[in-house]
């Protein structure tokens, strides 16, 4: 079937376009190629089952169709052996894929859609696009180009520069002796955070982020962090420094989270400090 360059109100395309080289998109409407066969679905799969070009999908019942967990449906394979292996392997993440269904559904404007959209319950952030590449659906395995993609979740810290402003020259005489730290974080709620039930930051402080002679100061790559520790959930923290000297404070937040849809923020985290005289 060519593409429709012209359709009539009843559907019926009125020119073709005879042309070597089709164009298709991943939003349907904007195919020119109509639906050959009017299924509903267009196309329906097994993700965890191994694609097998014997597999009938009219025939649920044919051996080389697997059975869904979900509902006990029988349905053919969408990858085939090697893309399996690929998924498996640790370039690609360790992915076994669930026998789950997968399913491309019918347009109501006839077009005919080429793109296969795979999400699994048991791999939140990842999904599989897979093309189909002839006009009118072709063989319809919708697997000619196929393309794992993942969502990461955000990970990492957060490091401030250094917040005091105490001159080199008074480095010997005094050091911080108390730190008060209050947060506000949002958006967070349907986050899931690793280890299980710890908040989705971690916060610390450091009194010598930068080492400091009595001309210049340069930043210290690994300063001596003191976790801060908010009781019962509350916003405010304070940590006693005084066994402890340093002018250089610095603060750093650590994400928990390892979920790929939560966007951790931090809203604002106000710091005070005091200056006590080193005896
Ligand atoms: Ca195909």
């Amino acid at each position: 079937m060519f593409p429709c360059l012209k359709k009539a109100v009843d559907g019926r395309c009125t020119l073709h376009l005879k042309t070597s080289t089709s164009v298709f998109f991943s939003k349907s409407r904007w195919n020119l190629d109509q639906d050959s066969r009017g299924t509903t679905p267009v196309a329906e799969h097994n993700l965890g089952c191994v694609a097998d070009t014997r597999c009938t999908p009219s025939v649920p019942n044919n051996p080389y169709a697997c059975t869904l967990y979900t509902t006990g449906q029988r349905l053919c394979g969408w990858l085939d052996w090697s893309a399996h292996d690929l998924l498996r392997s640790p370039a690609y993440g360790n992915i076994t894929l669930p026998r789950e269904y997968s399913g491309v559904p019918a347009t109501s404007h006839g077009n005919m859609p080429h793109v296969e959209l795979g999400s699994m319950t048991t791999l939140p952030g990842t999904w599989l696009l897979g093309f189909e590449d002839l006009n009118g659906g072709g063989d319809r395995d919708f697997a000619n180009v196929v393309f794992l993609l993942q969502s990461r979740p955000v990970t990492g810290l957060v490091r401030s520069h250094v917040i005091s402003d105490i001159p080199p020259s008074m480095d010997s005489h005094c050091a911080i002796s108390r730190v008060r730290i209050q947060k506000a974080e949002g958006g967070l709620s349907t986050c899931q955070t690793y280890p299980p039930a710890t908040s989705q930051f971690s916060y610390a402080i450091a009194t010598d982020c930068r080492t400091c002679t009595e001309e210049f100061c340069v930043r210290n790559p690994s300063p001596t962090w003191r976790p801060m520790s908010f009781v019962g959930g509350r916003p405010e923290a304070i940590l006693d420094l005084s066994p402890f000297s340093g002018t250089q404070l610095c603060w750093k937040a650590t994400v928990n989270t390892s979920d790929p849809t939560c966007r951790p923020e931090i809203f604002y985290l106000d710091v005070g400090y005091e200056l006590g005289f080193v005896p």
